[in-house]
């Protein structure tokens, strides 16, 4: 099988194609734009894979995408701006990559005539929010996204429904919760926590810390995806999570617990504008139909995460110090247009 992988310098492509050519004897061409978020370090390892090559480039160019889905069968596609707070600053880019780079690779997956199939990875947000007793979102719940992230990402999936039903194209959609692990940008919660922590920073808790989020690790959201490619109906959506809904101060006071520190950097700033409360999946048709379950306990995946961002403080010092964007400059760009 021949993958176009997108967004596969981010947090979680990196940890799925690592995951792929670890398990598969696959082909994966990776085409990232390399935003902030793109990091080429995360995949150092791999740069001479034989069955990996990388691709600099937007998923916007509509030419550049077409001539690289004319050499895979399937597509996976994790390409997007992701960040909630940054939405909220500039709602502009993630209508150019979240909705409109979304159209693009539906457009050419159907022009080119891609025999495999086209997972689209989406989020728990598009789901809006849950009160304290709600049952857990599922698959069939209305779509009441709360923040522009939200929104692109919604409007996104909404994008690829219509491909199914109108041009039966084999989109599988995954929705996911949180996830956590290894290379995730330390704009997020859980990173940020840790390399505050190790800093000696304030930790910036929102509002009262009580919004809850259900943490899954990385690696069981990757093989999630994997099953969707290989085993995902067309047209269906599926659900994951990691049956871990937990507050953020819990999440901030296990961290500190790791580390041996004292809670007295915990600095309660004011709350993201529209911040969601709670959220929780439902990945039972997850379960049913595609045999996933999430496998990593939480507190070991949490004390195995904190250890690796103490272990690979090179990796992000760099980012901190903004010397991975030197990296950068060596890759060409391979724009079509
Ligand atoms: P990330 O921000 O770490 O990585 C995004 C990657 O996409 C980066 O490598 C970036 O360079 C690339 N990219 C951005 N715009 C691009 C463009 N126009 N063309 C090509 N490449 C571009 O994100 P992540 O946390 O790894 O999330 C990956 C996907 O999973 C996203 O679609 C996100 O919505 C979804 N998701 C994330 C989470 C989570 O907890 N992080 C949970 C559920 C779903
Ligand atoms: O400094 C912080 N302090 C804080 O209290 C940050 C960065 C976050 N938070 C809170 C906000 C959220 O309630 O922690 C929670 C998690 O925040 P993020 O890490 O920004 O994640 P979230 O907004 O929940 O969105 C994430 O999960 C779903 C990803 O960023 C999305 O890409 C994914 O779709």
């Amino acid at each position: 099988m021949k993958i176009l992988v997108t967004g596969g310098c981010g947090f979680i492509g990196s940890n799925f194609i690592r995951l792929v050519l670890d398990s598969r004897d696959w082909q994966v061409i990776n085409l990232d734009a390399l935003t902030y978020a793109g990091n080429p370090d995360n995949l150092r390892e791999l740069e001479n894979h034989p069955g990996y090559r990388f691709i600099k480039g937007r998923i916007e160019d509509a030419a550049l995408v077409e001539s690289l889905m004319g050499q895979v069968d399937s597509v996976v596609h994790f390409a997007a701006e992701s960040h909630v707070d940054r939405s909220i600053l500039g709602a502009g880019p993630f209508i150019t990559t979240n909705v409109m780079g979304t159209q693009v690779l539906l457009d050419a997956f159907r022009k080119v005539g891609c025999t495999g199939k086209f997972v689209h990875v989406s989020t728990d947000e598009v789901y809006g929010s849950l009160g304290p007793s709600d049952p857990p979102f599922r698959e069939t719940d209305n779509l009441r996204p709360n923040s522009p992230y939200s929104a692109s990402k919604a409007s996104s999936d909404l994008l690829c429904r219509a491909a199914w039903k109108t041009f039966k194209l084999p989109v599988v959609i995954t929705r996911c919760s949180n996830n956590y692990g290894p290379y995730q940008f330390p704009e997020k919660l859980i990173p940020l926590m840790i390399i505050n922590s190790l800093k000696g920073k304030k930790l910036p808790v929102y509002g009262d810390g009580r919004n809850i989020r259900d943490w899954i690790h990385v690696e069981d959201h990757c093989r999630g995806c994997l099953a969707a490619l290989e085993k995902g109906r067309p047209g269906a959506v599926y659900n994951f999570g990691g049956n871990c809904e937990m507050q953020n101060i819990e999440i901030v006071h296990r961290i500190l617990g790791i580390l041996g520190m004292e809670d007295d950097r915990i600095e309660f700033v004011t709350d993201r504008p529209g911040h969601d409360r709670r959220y929780a999946m439902d990945a039972s048709m997850a379960r049913r139909e595609l045999g996933w379950e999430p496998e990593k306990d939480f507190q070991q995946g949490l004390e195995e995460t904190v250890q690796w961002y103490v272990e690979n403080a090179w990796w992000w010092e760099r980012i901190i110090s903004g010397e991975y964007m030197k990296y950068y400059q060596q890759f060409p760009n391979r724009s079509k247009t």
